[in-house]
């Protein structure tokens, strides 16, 4: 597979607004993958339909290797997966409604998925994380807005389900704190 030295800037369309452009290498990487036209894409890449446009692309930034997918055709990324330098997977975007905008992030740690984040009003802030433990669903965080006081509500997880109902508690956090709270973690 070939290497190639290319700047993020020049593969990405943005198509979040640069006024939510944020600080960190992660809400970066975010933006700058949230709209990716496959045809414009140097590298190695793979027509699975055999409509003569490639659909699957395989992408060298640094040291990680990325997986793009066009799951419906469309010449948009639906799913865009991280691998290092010992093709492991380390995280991957999704876009689950195939608007162009990948709103899922999964966070993978010693090989099973450690973490999801997810903007769920599509906004470009993450509002929506679950942590797993051992690969089973853990517990849920979902932020939800207020004119009067921000709430976040939390579930918890046993065997895979809700063990109980989401319990709702006040915060003084921002959804753009929220967010940074959860990315701090990792
Ligand atoms: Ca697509
Ligand atoms: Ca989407
Ligand atoms: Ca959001």
């Amino acid at each position: 597979m070939r290497k190639m030295a290319l700047s993020c800037c020049m593969l990405f369309n943005l198509s979040v607004p640069v006024s939510q452009a944020a600080d960190s290498e992660t809400d970066q990487l975010m933006a700058e993958i949230g709209k990716l036209q496959l045809d414009s894409l140097p590298g190695d890449n793979i027509d699975r339909n055999g409509d003569g446009r490639p659909d699957l692309f395989f992408q060298h930034e640094g040291e990680y290797l990325y997986e793009l997918v066009d799951n419906n055709f469309d010449d948009s990324v639906d799913e865009s997966w991280k691998y290092n330098q010992d093709d492991v997977l380390v995280s991957g975007r999704v876009d689950e409604n195939f608007d162009g905008i990948l709103e899922t992030e999964l966070v993978y740690r010693d090989f099973l998925l450690f973490r999801v984040f997810s903007d769920t009003d599509r906004n470009g802030v993450v509002d929506l994380a679950t942590e797993f433990n051992d690969g089973a669903r853990s517990f849920s965080e979902k932020f939800y807005h207020s004119s009067e006081q921000n709430q976040i509500g939390r579930v918890e997880f046993r065997y895979g389900y809700p063990s109980g109902p989401e319990e709702l508690r006040k915060t003084e956090l921002s959804e753009k704190e929220f967010q940074e709270l959860w990315r701090g973690q990792q």
